[in-house]
C-alpha cells in the first residue's frame, strides 16, 4: 500500500535537493483561531518561512489525502468552520484517511507526517501538554495530557514553539518532557516561554543564541548520537501579555469550561477562545505574532541545518 502523501511541486523539488523546508501545522487554522485570523495566520507564517529562505509546507488532511504543502485555496477550505474540519492527532490519521475527511493537523499529527515526509523542522504556536487539575475534583488518575508530548518523543523533528500553551500546567509539562527524554532548547532564553504570557517561572538548562547553534544541537542529537527523540526549540513570544493578565483570564476560562462540561479535543480550542475574549483580543494578537515569529525562526534553522548537512 502506498503512503497517501501528496506534495506540492515546490516542496517536492526542495526535498529532492536537500533544501530547507519547514512543515506548518494546521489545527491552528481549523480549530485554534477563528476566521479571518486563521487564514491570515497561515499566510503570515508561510511568508515568514519564505523570508528566511526556506520553503513552507503546510500539512493537512484533505479529502482522504495527506497534503504536504497545502495551497492557499486548500488552506481557505480548512479555515471555513462551516465545513467542520476534524482535528487530527497522530492516532486519528488512518481513520480520517479511510473516511475521506478533511482535518487540520495538530502538533502530534504534523510531527508524524513530517518524519514520514523527511522534513526535520516544523513550526507551531504553542504545544499541547499536561492540563491543570481541577482542585475541586477528586483525583481520578486520568489527567488530560496532550498526545503532542509522546509524539514529539518519537519523531525526529525539531518543533519550534513559544512553549506549552499558558492554559496548561507548565511545571508538570516540563517534567513530562524530561521523563520522555525530549531535549528543551531556549532560543536566546533560559526560561521556558509560556506561549502568550511573558513568564513561566520554569528554568531551562540549555540555550542557543542563533539558528546555527540550534542546527548544531540537532545534528549532534540525530546524526552523531543517533537519538530518536524530537527536540523542542523554545522561542519567547515577541509581543507577550503580562503573566497576571493571562492567569486571570485562564482561571476564568477554566471555570467556564468546567461549567459547560467541555471535554477531550474541544478543551484547548475552547480555552484559547475564552482567553482571547477575556483579554479583549490582546491574547489573540500575541498568538498571531508568536506564530509568525516561530515560523521565521524555524525557517532560519531549516536553512542552517540544510547547509550543515550539505
Ligand atoms: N498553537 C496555537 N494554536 C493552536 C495550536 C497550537 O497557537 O491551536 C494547536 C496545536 O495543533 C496543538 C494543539 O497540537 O493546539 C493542542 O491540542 P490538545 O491540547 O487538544 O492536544
Ligand atoms: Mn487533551
Amino acid at each position: 500500500m502506498k503512503t497517501p502523501l501528496r506534495y506540492s511541486d515546490e516542496v517536492r523539488e526542495a526535498l529532492g535537493r536537500g533544501g530547507p523546508v519547514v512543515a506548518l501545522e494546521t489545527s491552528v487554522v481549523a480549530q485554534g483561531l477563528p476566521p479571518p485570523h486563521n487564514l491570515d495566520a497561515a499566510m503570515r507564517c508561510a511568508a515568514a518561512v519564505r523570508r528566511s529562505g526556506a520553503v513552507p509546507a503546510a500539512v493537512a488532511v484533505l479529502g482522504g489525502e495527506i497534503v504536504v504543502g497545502a495551497s492557499e485555496p486548500e488552506l481557505a477550505r480548512l479555515a471555513d468552520p462551516g465545513r467542520r474540519p476534524a482535528k487530527a492527532g497522530a492516532r486519528d490519521l488512518a481513520a480520517l484517511l479511510a473516511a475521506g475527511l478533511d482535518a487540520g493537523t495538530t502538533v502530534s499529527a504534523t510531527a508524524a507526517i513530517a518524519t514520514r515526509a523527511g522534513i526535520a523542522i516544523f513550526a507551531t504556536g504553542g504545544i499541547g501538554g499536561v492540563h491543570r487539575v481541577d482542585p475541586a475534583e477528586p483525583p481520578s488518575g486520568a489527567a488530560d495530557v496532550s498526545a503532542d508530548l509522546a509524539e514529539i518523543a518519537r519523531a525526529r523533528v525539531c518543533v519550534v514553539s513559544a512553549g506549552p500553551k499558558a492554559i496548561l500546567d507548565l511545571p508538570a509539562t516540563a517534567e513530562a518532557l524530561e521523563t520522555l527524554g525530549v531535549p528543551l532548547l531556549g532560543f536566546r532564553t533560559s526560561e521556558l516561554p509560556a506561549f502568550y504570557a511573558d513568564a513561566s517561572g520554569v528554568a531551562l538548562e540549555h540555550r542557543v543564541e542563533d539558528a546555527a547553534g540550534a542546527a548544531r544541537v540537532l545534528r549532534l542529537q540525530w546524526d552523531a548520537l543517533g537519538r530518536g527523540e524530537g527536540v523542542l526549540l523554545l522561542v519567547p513570544p515577541p509581543d507577550p501579555v503580562p503573566r497576571e493578565v493571562v492567569e486571570t483570564a485562564v482561571l476564568a476560562a477554566l471555570g467556564q469550561a468546567r461549567e459547560r462540561g467541555v471535554r477531550g479535543k474541544a478543551v484547548t480550542p475552547f480555552l484559547l477562545e475564552a482567553v482571547a475574549r477575556a483579554t479583549h483580543g490582546r491574547a489573540r494578537e500575541a498568538n498571531l505574532a508568536l506564530l509568525e515569529r516561530n515560523a521565521g525562526v524555524a525557517g532560519e534553522v531549516a536553512v542552517a541545518l540544510s547547509a550543515a548537512r550539505g
